[in-house]
């Protein structure tokens, strides 16, 4: 993070800021990266994060709630992506193409209680255990051809793996923060005691946040090619986990595009489960996997194993696609692409590990 910069608001107030840098408060367009001189005082109000906002290096505390629709703002710079509906995405598509209905998905902020089905069955009873699906490795052919898959497909045999049926809940987070292995969320989404939330992903946590916790259980982040293959119910030629009904909010088949309007407890949604049974491959929450972004696959692993640049891209690759966003997003092949150390109410994180 940069100097003087708080993920958690420390005050209770409105959150003045004072630009150390000078420059307006308003959150410009993409800048760059920028010098890392900027710091908020005094730390921004609740919810909010301060965060460098250009490449003049001056800082201004961005609502992650209300951000959508402004891929701009602190540091929501999309790079190569292009930036739709306040989601870098990878893909053909030019910059500013409107993905249709996401955007007036972010409504809900504050909204998730949300109804979301009932028992959850899975992760939340496990008393924060992981449960692990076996894959069998195979050969499949990974990324596609719609708008936003990823480019050009290529063949990735992939070893034998494991990987969590569910996204992480709250639950299963809460075990390691209490073992303070693991950090807290940022602030929203996250409550201190456990709650009628606890068999939701957890949300509002960065991709090192996520690797920590990976780390705990014994396991890592799946690879993006592991992903893919088991969102393909082991590498089949299909466009979703259930086959290639398009997605509607009516099927029982995933939480998208605000049918819901907010997470909804994991496995909530059992048709749009994978053969394996693993459970919200799409929707819910975008999950952080562990390649670097590189817009196209050339020059990608073959192996299964991640694309790890040296050093590594600020950037990381995202799947599955959240609550939040439209039926464009929603393919085993479409991929997402987010700044490490973003974090959102639309990521969460499955965890996976090698063997047996
Ligand atoms: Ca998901």
């Amino acid at each position: 993070m940069f100097p003087g910069c708080s993920e958690e608001p420390e005050t209770d107030g409105q959150g003045g800021i004072v630009f150390m840098d000078g420059g307006g408060g308003g959150a410009g367009g993409a800048g760059g990266a920028g010098g890392m001189s900027a710091v908020c005082v005094p730390a921004c109000g609740p919810g909010q994060t301060c965060c460098e906002v250009g490449a003049t290096g001056t800082a201004s505390c961005s609502d992650l709630q209300s951000d959508d629709g402004n891929c701009g703002v602190c540091g929501r710079v999309c790079g190569d992506s292009a930036c739709v509906n306040g989601e870098c995405m990878i893909g053909s598509g030019g910059a500013g193409a409107e993905g249709g209905s996401g955007g007036s998905g972010a409504g809900g902020a504050g909204a998730e209680g949300g109804s979301g089905g009932s028992g959850a069955g899975g992760a939340g009873g496990e008393g924060g255990g992981i449960e692990f699906i076996p894959m069998d490795g195979g050969r499949f052919q990974m990324g596609g051809n719609g708008e936003y898959d990823g480019r050009p497909i290529h063949e990735v045999t992939v070893p034998p793996f494991e990987i969590s049926r569910t996204e992480v809940t709250m639950a299963q987070y809460r075990v390691c923060l209490d073992a303070e292995v693991c950090s807290r969320p940022s602030s929203r989404g996250w409550s201190t005691e456990p709650g009628e939330r606890e068999d939701h992903p957890v949300i509002y946590l960065d991709w090192n946040q996520a690797k920590t916790f990976a780390a705990f259980v014994g396991a890592r982040l799946p690879t993006e090619a592991e992903w893919e293959y088991a969102a393909r119910n082991g590498g089949q030629d299909v466009n979703y986990p259930w086959g290639n009904d398009p997605p509607t909010c009516d099927a029982n088949l995933l939480n998208f595009r605000s049918c819901v309007g907010g997470t909804v407890p994991v496995c909530s949604f059992p048709n749009g489960n994978t053969a394996q049974g693993l459970c919200d491959m799409l929707g819910n929450v975008w999950e952080w996997v562990e390649d670097d972004f590189q817009r196209s696959y050339d020059g990608a692993p073959n192996d299964g194993t991640a694309r790890i640049n040296n050093p590594r891209a600020s950037e990381r690759i995202t799947r599955g696609g959240g609550y939040g966003q439209n039926a464009l997003y929603m393919g085993v092949a479409v991929r997402g692409v987010k700044r490490a150390d973003w974090r959102g109410r639309y990521i969460g994180f499955r965890v996976a590990r090698s063997g047996p």
